[in-house]
């Protein structure tokens, strides 16, 4: 069955707010996030694993999904609800051997090419980026642009899509118009910390 994306997916940062990402799904919760996705490419497997638990604990208690960023495996033992995967990480193919029909699987694409071709992968939706200039990711992808995303979507019909990558309160509506079904974001949500829930209705159409 197609998956339904929500119109804004925020993924944590401990990095960036010094929060644990349960105390930051708890914020995102407290804004209205239904779907969050779990980023962590510092901490050890076990600090992670036990972090997640009590975030996933959080967002069950609300109704709400988590996505574990990279990591089939943390996935796996957590029972999470999905994984976002990477287009160095395991390949979708083989994660959804491991974690079966109903878990939600991500992909991350970086031009038209890599859309296409994630198009016919075992996977959920997929995610195109970065869409503008990012300060979050190190080592990003060039640019794709609105333009980008109106290619992609263009190529893949109906599928489900989420755009990445600066998108911000004043350029989202572009990325909207442009084809996107979902908005990820880190920054313009998450910092400053104090104010997630407050950034989070600054993305309301
Ligand atoms: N992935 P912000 S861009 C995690 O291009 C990530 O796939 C990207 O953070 C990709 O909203 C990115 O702060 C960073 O720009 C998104």
């Amino acid at each position: 069955m197609k998956f339904t994306l929500p119109k804004i997916y925020p993924i944590t940062d401990r990095r960036l707010t010094g929060l644990s990402h349960a105390a930051q799904v708890e914020k995102l919760l407290a804004g209205g996030a239904r779907l969050i996705q779990l980023r962590e490419k510092h901490a050890a497997p076990k600090a992670f694993y036990e972090e997640a638990e009590a975030a996933l604990e959080i967002a069950r208690r609300n109704g709400a999904r988590i996505i574990v960023n990279d990591r089939v495996d943390l996935a796996l033992a957590l029972g999470a609800d999905g994984v976002h995967l990477g287009q160095d990480d395991l390949p979708p193919e083989k994660a959804r051997e491991i974690l079966g029909p109903d878990v939600i699987i991500g992909f991350s694409t970086h031009s038209v090419e890599q859309a296409i071709a994630a198009a016919r992968l075992p996977i959920d939706y997929l995610a195109i980026g970065p869409v503008f200039a990012t300060s979050t990711k190190e080592n990003p992808d060039a640019v794709v642009g609105v333009e980008g995303v109106a290619r992609v979507r263009a190529a893949i019909d109906d599928f489900p899509l989420v755009a990445i990558g600066g998108i911000t309160p004043s350029n989202f509506r572009a990325v909207v118009e442009a084809g996107a079904d979902s908005l990820a974001v880190i920054k313009s949500i998450l910092f400053p910390p104090g104010q997630i829930a407050e950034n989070l209705k600054t993305f309301e159409m």
